[in-house]
């Protein structure tokens, strides 16, 4: 049998060159990927134990929450209760940011947030599809208050990002501005394994992601866009659409097999785009996990990473991917 790869906590511990100091992240990331085991546990059993189905309960975005929703943000609320140097908790299913006074700093030492979206795709809970987790991490100001004021920067502030996905296997992948590093979970030692190194995205690739349903309610070029997508005739250069659902799973395609995926605005009777996902703990983690491989992300006019957020809950177009497709993104001006 072959050398063992790395265990995660050890890969931690050997980075260098990343921009969180390395003991900090190996607190945060391991954190996450403890998060990653309890809530894939949770998932392959739901069907069984009840966990399936809706809570009854509104989120802030005015969504239904299943009960997985709201499980899985649990599970990051008590999981970063004590885990220094994480004072402040952001999520799709909070309001409000959470904040952790023992945990905070803000006088002689870093102190992060940690933003999250607990679970991704939850239209496939019940239908047993992929599912994701979603997470950025971001310095806080030195004095910050309980607010998230001092979070409200473009995505190039992040130091670090990534997801969980909950898919046939389950896989973490994470950047800290050092690359992009994937791990697998390992249920027979219940750790999580490194699978790639210092991931490449391909420069192009046959894949497209998107709820064509909607195409009606697009900007014209986001629809010329699709037209132009799906009429490539000859089989070198024509696209395939994968579209499960689930943002995290559709990613992780293109970062693995090259392509896009693409939740264009829709665009309402005063002319304004309204994205349905959101920057700060959809968009802008994805977009670093993209560009530290290789890839882009935008928000069909420009660097998504370069997009300043008014509120924690902000929504934005996205096209993201490989850098060929995107950039095709901007060319056919698909917001305007
Ligand atoms: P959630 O985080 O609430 O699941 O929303 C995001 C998402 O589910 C993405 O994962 C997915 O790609 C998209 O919304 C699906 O939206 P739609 O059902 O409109 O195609």
């Amino acid at each position: 049998m072959g050398q063992q790869a790395p265990i995660l906590s050890d890969h931690l511990h050997s980075r260098k060159k990343t921009i969180m100091p390395a003991a900090d992240l190996t607190q945060v990331i391991g954190r996450v990927a403890l998060a990653g085991k309890l809530i894939a546990g949770e998932i392959a059993r739901a069907s069984i134990t009840g966990g399936l189905g809706y809570s009854g309960d509104t989120n802030v975005q005015g969504e239904e929450q299943k009960k997985l929703d709201d499980w899985t943000n649990q599970v990051f609320v008590s999981l970063f209760e004590n885990c220094e140097p994480v004072c402040s908790l952001i999520s799709e299913e909070m309001e409000t940011p959470r904040h952790y006074e023992r945990s905070c700093h803000s006088r002689d030492r870093a102190s992060y947030a940690i933003l999250v979206d607990p679970l991704d795709g939850s239209s496939n809970t019940d239908v047993n599809g992929s599912l994701g987790t979603i997470f950025s991490v971001r310095k806080r100001a030195p004095r910050h208050g309980s607010d998230a004021k001092d979070l409200l920067g473009p995505g190039s502030q992040q130091v670090a990002a990534g997801y969980v996905l909950y898919g046939p296997a389950t896989q973490l992948i994470y950047t800290s501005g050092a690359g992009v590093d994937m791990f697998t979970f390992d249920p027979q030692i219940a750790e999580f394994v490194l699978w790639k190194e210092n991931i490449r995205m391909p420069p192009r690739g046959p894949y497209y992601s998107v709820n064509q349903g909607n195409i009606t309610k697009w900007h014209p070029g986001a629809q010329n866009l699709v037209r132009h997508l799906t009429s490539r005739k000859d089989k070198t250069t024509s696209y395939s659409l994968r579209y499960c659902g689930a943002f995290v799973a559709d990613f992780h395609r293109c970062l693995l097999e090259g392509g896009m995926y693409l939740y264009p605005g829709e665009v309402s009777a005063d002319g304004k785009s309204k994205g349905k996902l959101r920057l700060m703990y959809e968009c802008a983690p994805l977009g670093m996990v993209a560009e530290q491989a290789g890839g882009r992300a935008s928000n069909g006019k420009g660097r998504t990473l370069e997009v300043t957020p008014k509120e924690i809950h902000e929504r934005a177009p996205v096209y993201i991917g490989s850098a060929t497709e995107v950039a095709m993104a901007e060319e056919f001006r698909a917001e305007g």
